[in-house]
């Protein structure tokens, strides 16, 4: 989203906040979030290189004087009203992703009374671009920010995941919710997700653009597939876990124990476990490569994740196939792979800065010749996390 979109955005929802309630909100906005490299690696306690991008959530938010929460999407021009002694799940879905905040800072015992929330977004969704993380992350934000409640970031980070997990039902890994809440302008996250200990890396570099073709598709099992893989690598670990108590994920296992307690076990289950590890080495490879400079190492290294996901992981869909292969075919792209969860959703291409538009054109076109749908095209600018917003914004 550029300036003038956001500062239109923001006046519309602030606008509409005042229409409904006749009172000046607090505003925040919540990002979207890209992933360089290492997918589905959260859940198994390794590292990840997501950023928040310029793609959010605006919010508005403000107290009310009984225990009413009182939820307005502007988009689906949408109203959802529930009471706080009855958080029930709501056939809107987007209401959950607000209410399972809710629900979990409750749970944790801060005094959340009554409030009013607007909103509007502009990340696509089912793109694979965080939409419910910038919403989750930015309901548990805005009412951190309403109440004072002093809650720290890793916790409205991992506040927002807990909402995701037992209130949507998605049992995701912290990525999504960590990139929007700790997004930093043209800075890459390099979190290491068994501690969440971090660092940020400079993506500063005139000669390559972040181009995102989505294929418009979400396959429905991509939610179910999702928990699935999840339980296979917990599956892995506990076969090793009979022999090797101390390993307590994947993050803890090499290939000789794959290759002794799973691989015998369950060939399947092996691939998944196998990628991972892999996926491991490879983020910490395409970050050596970034922080030196080689842009061609670090696309290599985009590639190979794409073919474990595709090959051993089992999470691409032909959409992306086609989109990654139209990318691989063309020299101005150094890397390109599936990003998210899978099953649909966006690719991210790694494209040389001069050769932008040549390389939109080219894959939008192969796309549209064996699919007969439009892929969508976005030029991914890497931007600030959850925050507040002023009116100027
Ligand atoms: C989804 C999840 F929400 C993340 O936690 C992560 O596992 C990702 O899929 C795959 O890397 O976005």
């Amino acid at each position: 989203m550029d300036i003038t979109a956001a500062t239109s955005r923001s006046h519309s929802v602030y606008r509409k906040f005042q229409s409904l309630f006749g009172e000046t909100p607090l505003l925040v906005g919540s990002p979207g979030r890209i992933n360089l490299i290492g997918e589905h690696t959260d859940y198994n306690n390794g590292w990840v290189l997501p950023a928040a991008i310029d793609k959010c959530i605006i919010g508005a938010i403000g107290k009310r004087d009984d225990d009413v929460v009182h939820l307005h999407a502007i988009d689906q021009d949408q109203t959802h009203v529930a009471t706080l002694d009855a958080l029930e799940r709501s056939p809107l879905l987007w209401p959950n992703y607000i209410l399972g905040t809710v629900q979990q800072l409750v749970k944790r015992q801060y005094p959340v009374q009554g409030f009013n929330f607007v909103f509007s977004g502009d990340i696509p969704q089912g793109a694979g671009l965080s939409s419910s993380a910038a919403l989750e992350c930015g309901a548990t934000f805005a009412l951190n920010e309403l109440f004072a409640f002093g809650i720290p970031k890793l916790d409205i980070a991992l506040i927002a995941q807990a909402a995701e997990n037992e209130f949507v039902g998605v049992k995701c890994g912290l990525m999504d919710q960590f990139a929007s809440v700790f997004g930093r302008e043209g800075q890459l996250i390099k979190l290491d997700c068994a501690d969440f200990s971090h660092e940020y890396i400079p993506f500063a570099n005139a000669d390559v653009e972040l181009v995102l073709f989505d294929t418009q598709v979400k396959h429905s099992l991509a939610s179910s597939a999702y928990n699935e893989r999840r339980e296979q690598c917990e599956y892995g670990v506990s076969l090793i876990q009979k022999h090797h108590p101390e390993v307590r994920s994947l993050r803890d296992a090499t290939r000789w124990h794959l290759n002794r307690y799973v691989k015998p076990v369950d060939r399947v289950v092996y691939d998944r476990c196998r990628y991972v590890l892999a996926e491991f080495q490879r983020v910490h490879d395409a970050c050596n490569a970034l922080k030196g400079g080689d842009l061609e190492a670090f696309g290599k290294q985009l590639f190979a994740s794409h073919n474990g996901l595709h090959r051993l992981y089992d999470v691409s869909c032909p959409e992306l196939e086609i989109l990654v292969e139209a990318a691989r075919n063309n020299p101005a792209v150094l890397g390109a792979r599936m990003m998210g969860g899978g099953f649909g959703g966006c690719t991210i291409n790694l494209v040389r800065a001069v050769e932008v538009q040549g390389v939109i054109h080219t894959v939008t076109k192969v796309y549209r010749e064996k699919t007969g749908m439009d892929a969508e095209v976005y030029r991914a600018t890497i931007s600030a996390g959850t925050r507040v917003l002023t009116i100027a914004d």
